[in-house]
């Protein structure tokens, strides 16, 4: 089998970069390599929607939600830690080290120092300094922010109401398949708020028999459609990766009404190695990763033009 990396957005390529390493090498598995993958750009302040030096939400927390899966019996998640770096290797070890899918908050940073993973920060000065405008344009903090613009994860620029999530899916020689996702979710969100990305089967979700779907963009609508989930059923009922992710966002786009700032992306990848990618509407991109490729490709479909 030929291993083949996946990853949301841009900053994807940071993404594929660090996680090939461990794909690539004899015995690599998809697991360390979505794990390594995702650990890039938790690290990296530059990316300030996911790990360290992320937007923070509307009381001026940064909270952080991840998850890894490899079977529907094979998963973990950890959602609303405010102290952890590394929220995606803290959910693997909720899979590895407990007997529970899913920690949140104070429990999840209970458990990690357990694991001997130290406390952190979260917070750069550029989050800092990012919060400090928020909160002098919005006296009314502390509300419900508004709708999420499409496509912020591409601008690179310290946006209001935005929203990220790396996202990757790996196959490794084995055959085995891997997914992993960790976010910041909305930048200013009402604090306590969950997107899709930590819910196995709405951010990710991977079945060894029938394949894998990672979800990106705006979290309520994607959880309102189970939307993972939905592009692997899709394929257990026979659709090819492509048909599975477009009909995730035509079921997106037929539950209600859009705004024009919505936007939603999916990658899925069947057990054989075929992938594909579907968004909402233009903008969303996919770094791939294999044997003589290194790329960042536009969907295949997009459902809105
Ligand atoms: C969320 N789905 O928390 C995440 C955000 C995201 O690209 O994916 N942004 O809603």
């Amino acid at each position: 089998m030929q291993p083949i990396l996946l990853a949301t957005w841009s900053f994807g390529r940071t993404a594929v970069a660090a996680g090939w390493p461990h794909l690539a090498r004899p015995g690599g598995s998809s697991l360390d390599a979505v794990e390594q993958a995702v650990r890039a750009v938790e690290a990296d302040p530059a990316c300030m929607t996911v790990g360290y030096g992320a937007y923070p939400d509307a009381a001026g927390e940064v909270t952080l939600d991840a998850c890894v899966m490899l079977a529907p019996a094979r998963s973990g998640s950890v959602c609303f830690v405010r102290r952890i770096m590394h929220p995606v290797t803290l959910a693997r070890l909720v899979m590895e080290r407990t007997p529970h899918v899913m920690l949140a908050g104070d429990g999840a940073e209970r458990f990690a120092a357990s694991q001997g993973i130290a406390p952190a920060d979260l917070m750069s000065d550029a989050s800092r300094n990012a919060y400090a405008k928020w909160l002098a344009e919005h006296p009314g903090q502390g509300i419900a922010p508004a709708e999420p613009r499409a496509n912020v994860e591409e601008t690179g620029l310290p946006q209001e109401d935005s929203h990220d999530t790396v996202g990757v899916l790996a196959l490794d020689a084995a055959g085995v398949l891997a997914g992993a996702c960790s976010t910041s979710g909305l930048a200013f969100k009402l604090p306590g708020r969950i997107g899709d990305s930590p819910i196995i089967g709405h951010g990710l979700y991977v079945d060894p028999r029938h394949g894998a779907a990672v979800a990106t963009g705006h979290g309520e609508l994607i959880m309102g459609v189970c939307g993972a989930f939905l592009a692997v059923e899709e394929m257990r009922r026979g659709a090819s990766p492509a048909d599975a992710a477009a009909e995730v966002l035509r079921r997106i786009a037929e539950s209600r009404t859009l705004d024009p700032g919505h936007q939603a992306g999916i990658i899925a990848i069947a057990p054989d190695g075929t992938w594909s990618s579907a968004a909402l509407r233009p903008g969303f991109k996919v770094a791939v990763r294999t044997v003589g490729r290194d790329d960042l490709v536009e969907p295949e479909r997009v459902l809105l033009a």
